[in-house]
């Protein structure tokens, strides 16, 4: 079967609820002319994460809304992990939260790593296209660094404030959008998606 491509005047679905990754995959969608619609502006519901691996919930959540629009749909399935706590909480950085409310999760990490001397923090994204005719593919980017304790910074979203990459002073919430989206692991999962199903 040939692999589709997007193209300029396309319509896209972005199979999240997650208003901070809607606002970076808008972006970074931006030059391609493609036209990105929330999966919550259609009225789709989030598809239950029943997966054990990032690859598996991303394709869940593209087939359900790919299934449910009719459209192309784009997910994104992402986590904040600590070598500490052997990549936990990895697949489950939502679940530590309540309510959408991260201090929780933060204060949870946190007391988990209290006394723990080993940093090393890494972020994982992995986006799925599914497309209305069965096809799924799937990109994987990474970010590397390290916990940083107490939280810092007030922009981006979710761990931002407590995850500092490798070479920088600064932690994602400390950078401006832009210095974010030029090295996050969201950035480098689309990079691998655009070269193959964009059209620039
Ligand atoms: P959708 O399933 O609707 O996309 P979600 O927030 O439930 O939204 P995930 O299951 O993929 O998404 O959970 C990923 C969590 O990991 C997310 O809620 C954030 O807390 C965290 N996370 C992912 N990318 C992040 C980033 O760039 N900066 C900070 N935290 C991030």
């Amino acid at each position: 079967m040939a692999t589709p491509k997007l193209q300029s005047g396309d319509r896209l679905v972005l199979a999240t609820h997650n208003p901070g990754k809607v606002a970076e995959m808008r972006v970074l969608m931006d030059p391609y002319g493609v036209e990105a619609i929330s999966a919550g502006d259609l009225g789709i519901p989030a598809a239950e994460e029943t997966g054990t691996t990032f690859e598996e919930n991303a394709c869940i959540k593209a087939r359900a809304t790919a299934d449910a629009s009719g459209l192309p749909a784009l997910s994104d399935d992402s986590g904040f992990c600590l070598a500490a706590l052997d990549g936990s909480p990895g697949v489950y950085s939502a679940r530590w939260a309540k309510n959408g409310e991260f201090s929780f999760a933060m204060d949870r990490v946190l007391r988990e790593m209290e006394g723990k001397t080993d940093l090393t923090a890494w972020f994982v994204c992995v986006l799925a296209i599914a497309w209305p005719n069965g096809q799924e593919f799937t990109f994987r980017g990474e970010v590397w660094g390290d916990m940083v304790s107490p939280p810092r910074g007030k922009s981006g979203f979710g761990y931002d404030p407590i995850f500092q990459p490798s070479g920088h002073t600064m932690t994602f919430a400390e950078m401006s959008p832009a210095a974010k989206d030029a090295m996050s692991h969201r950035a480098y999962a689309f990079r691998a998606f655009a070269n193959n199903y964009l059209r620039g």
